[in-house]
């Protein structure tokens, strides 16, 4: 498309849409128009894609996520299709900005964090491989809360994201299912030994698809992201006693729940997981067998993944399906189920393993609660001689009246893995050893890897061009070639280059803050940058702790020498988990002593950006000189900020916790600041239980001194919730050690101060950390899913297989 092509088809379609010229359109249906557009261009590929699919037997992968995390796809798109200069200098002639364009559209916000944005990075990455791969989930009328900070607490309100049409979606009526839910089931014998379920009472919700293209880079592959939403058929309106037993139903794909932490033993939650699962596997065999397939080869046709254990019951719902519907045998069922199957564990943090009380269970899903029970007995049968008894009771699917979603899922599975190095060892020898002594042929690692075309090419254009002058733009294609950068490690001029890009990148993010805060910030201090969901686990309590050191030495030396520094936080936390929610409050109202006291307020400032979401990350990430990934080492299973902060230039603050073992690895001790417990360390307190905080706080003046700022009004306004904190650390034993790493972490902060100092040496660092990025590319992940989990290959629709 020709730009003059584009200007003409835009002011055409302006009209046909809404009667309107350009001067007197508003920036929605500016949007609206440019969205209908890109779609119709790739509208074909979509149809292409299919059908080599579907013509050549193509294997398929299906990625079933309760989360995704897309963010905004206006210019993602438009990169994506070779499109983004042509269309920007082309609205530009009509007078048109497209970034006030994109700023209207909302972030698709369908998940908590890590797990649905990486997610929305492999559904990127499985297209700009050309991989037959596709994501399913669910619609949420509403996405994540959206956070607003009043007087330092966290307020949630409601993300209404589709009060605006969104213009990616298209809602597929035709490829509608049926889903069974709630009410009783009878197993009528059959003659041939089988039993028919025969049911009452149950409730039919149609589960409505609505699909978005996920267009590959450069190339023809358009796959599919098909997230489900829930109706009531006419015809079952009869069924419901009162107007509020409907809504009930009607309110099932309603909401995300915004807990990644606490288990909630909600029904709605059970419904949506089996929902999207039913649906999406419903659709996926209607496919098969549209397409001749016979059930036996299913696993040759495809492979469902289960990210975490929310879409565990895929296990179950395929065994139904295969059973029930196509009259297989259990046991060809169960080899075509567990070859199809597989799944990722995301966390090792034992309070968010999934469980479900039995009867629960019973009551939403009676066919898929006996089809666990006999995959249980079965597994229990098959067991039992070959290992000890403690073992099978230990991994068998029901125990104590629960149903173990984990359990379920590495039973169903061929494949288990974890998202980093550190975490898939820790699963073998800790979280999941019982499975891995059964199923040692089943454990894997697939370290993270993150979309470099939203977190380099889009986010950060300025370092996209320094990186074009000195090794040229072949990175744009192959991510690797970044590491040509590590010729220019004494050229001065690409380090200038490099340090001017991110002083670009900075005073953007200080001017936008300004105009939202009123705050200025110094563009030549250190960006320090602390962003992602608020846990006990993730310690924002330690940054705070630290800032508040900084500040005592600043209030008794103000000509203290230390490199101006402001340090940044934003991050959600769940409406249920007050611990979070008291770090928020807290680091606000220190926040807002430390910005306005005059002695310190030149060399430290903090702030607090609320509503973290991936358009923010997208702005904050570029301007970082420090990425803060401080969890206790053996709690973070992966984290993938930390990836897109080194693409962008910053330097890491780290324990050796989740992938930061592997971004030291790949850049040195020289170039990452490490400080903390290790695993091991963490591990021998836990088996001898020595650790005593008190003592800690008893005896080391500077630690009671920094803690005591919490209880004794140095931070101001929060008598009860500094009190709490407080509490953590003192009184119950600080859980995450955060008193323990206080001094490791202090020094590592000092070291990083005088780095600094020496901007050649910090440029040499920051050119060393991206020339190594490439190699958490989920490009690379993803091929390393198709090639060892799922058994897909590349084929591009208009290119040979
Ligand atoms: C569970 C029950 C009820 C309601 C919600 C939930 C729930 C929701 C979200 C449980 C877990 C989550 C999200 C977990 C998550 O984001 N984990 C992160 O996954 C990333 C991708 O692998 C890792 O990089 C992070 O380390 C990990 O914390």
């Amino acid at each position: 498309m020709t730009k003059e092509n584009f200007e003409e088809l835009f002011i055409q379609k302006l009209r046909e849409y809404y009667a309107l010229d350009i001067s007197e359109a508003g920036d929605a249906e500016l949007l609206n128009t440019l969205g209908r557009i890109i779609t119709s261009y790739y509208n074909a590929n979509v149809v292409e894609t299919n059908k080599v699919y579907a013509g050549h037997h193509v294997k398929q992968a299906y990625y079933f996520s309760i989360e995704f995390l897309p963010g905004k796809m206006l210019k993602n798109n438009l990169l994506k299709l070779g499109l983004l200069d042509t269309v920007s200098s082309a609205l530009a002639e009509m007078g048109i900005d497209i970034e006030k364009l994109a700023n209207v559209e909302k972030d698709m916000a369908l998940g908590n964090g890590g797990l649905g944005r990486l997610a929305s990075c492999f559904m990127e990455s499985l297209a700009a491989g050309s991989f037959p791969g596709h994501g399913n989930g669910i619609r949420y009328s509403y996405g994540l809360f959206k956070q607003r900070i009043v007087d330092g607490y966290q307020v949630e309100i409601p993300d209404d994201w589709l009060k605006n049409p969104n213009v990616w979606e298209v809602r597929k009526e035709s490829r509608a299912e049926n889903v069974r839910l709630g009410g009783n089931v009878y197993l009528v014998p059959l003659p041939n030994g089988n039993f028919k379920p025969v049911y009452e009472n149950a409730q039919i919700l149609r589960a409505v698809p609505y699909d978005t293209g996920m267009i590959g880079y450069h190339n023809n592959t358009v796959n599919n992201m098909r997230l489900w939403s829930v109706e009531i058929p006419a015809s079952e309106e009869w069924r419901y006693d009162s107007l509020q037993e409907k809504r009930q139903f009607e309110d099932l794909t309603s909401v995300l729940y915004p807990d990644d932490s606490n288990e909630y033993g909600r029904l709605v939650r059970l419904a949506q997981e089996y929902f999207f699962v039913s649906a999406g596997l419903q659709s996926i065999i209607n496919f098969q067998k549209k397409n001749h397939i016979p059930m036996e080869a299913l696993h040759h046709q495809i492979a469902v993944h289960i990210n975490d254990t929310h879409p565990a019951m895929a296990v179950a719902e395929l065994m139904r399906i295969l059973i029930d519907e196509e009259d297989l045998s259990w046991d060809t069922a169960w080899h075509v189920t567990t070859k199809v199957m597989s799944y990722t564990n995301h966390t090792i943090m034992q309070e968010a393993l999934e469980t479900w009380p039995i009867g629960m269970v019973q009551q939403v899903v009676p066919r898929i609660y006996q089809i666990i029970e006999e995959i249980d007995r079965r597994f229990v049968e098959e067991m039992t001689g070959k290992h000890p008894h403690y073992l099978i009771e230990n991994t068998r699917i029901i125990a104590h009246e629960r149903v173990r979603m984990a359990n379920l899922a590495i039973i169903g599975s061929h494949s288990v893995n974890g998202v980093a190095k550190l975490h898939s060892e820790l699963l073998k020898n800790v979280v999941l050893h019982d499975f891995y002594t059964l199923y040692p042929e089943k454990f894997n690692n697939k370290t993270n890897g993150i979309d470099v075309r939203r977190w380099l090419h889009l986010s950060n254009p300025a370092l996209g061009e320094v990186l074009d002058q000195a090794i040229g733009s072949g990175w744009r294609d192959d991510i690797h070639q970044l590491r040509q950068l590590e010729n220019f490690i004494e050229d001065d001029q690409v380090l200038n280059a490099l340090a001017a890009a991110k002083l670009t990148n900075k005073k953007h993010l200080a001017q936008w803050i300004f105009e939202k805060q009123g705050i200025e910030l110094n563009p030549e201090a250190i960006f320090d940058v602390h962003i992602k969901r608020f846990h006990g686990y993730k310690r924002q309590l330690l940054n705070l702790l630290h800032i508040m050191k900084l500040y005592l030495e600043l209030k008794e030396n103000p000509e203290l020498e230390m490199h101006p520094r402001v340090f940044m936080f934003a991050g959600k936390a769940a409406p249920s988990y007050q611990f979070a929610k008291m770090n928020i409050k807290c680091i606000n109202e220190a926040a807002r002593l430390i910005n306005n006291d005059p002695d310190v307020n030149q060399k430290l400032k903090v702030i607090f950006i609320e509503d973290y979401n991936v358009t923010k990350a997208q702005s904050i990430i570029p301007a970082a000189d420090v990425s803060e990934q401080i969890s206790l080492a053996s709690k973070e299973a992966s984290g993938t900020s930390n990836m897109k902060f080194m693409l962008n230039g910053a330097l890491t603050m780290a324990t050796l916790d989740g992938a930061n073992v592997e971004i030291r690895d790949e850049v040195g001790d020289e170039n990452i600041f490490i400080f903390g417990l290790t695993e091991k360390e963490v591990y021998e307190y836990y088996h001898n239980g020595t650790y005593n905080s008190r003592e800690l706080y008893q005896n080391n003046q500077m630690i009671r001194r920094v803690v005591d700022t919490l209880i004794d009004g140095t931070i101001p306004n929060v008598q009860i919730e500094g009190g709490e904190l407080y509490k953590t650390l003192v009184d119950y034993n600080d859980e995450y050690f955060v008193l323990r790493d206080f001094e490791s972490y202090a020094a590592a902060q000092k070291r990083l101060d005088l780095d600094y100092g020496d901007q050649r040496l910090w440029q040499q660092m920051s050119l060393i950390n991206i020339a190594h990025a490439g190699h958490f590319s989920a490009d690379d992940t993803i091929k390393q899913y198709a090639d060892d989990i799922w058994h897909i290959q590349a084929i591009d629709p208009k290119g040979s297989r």
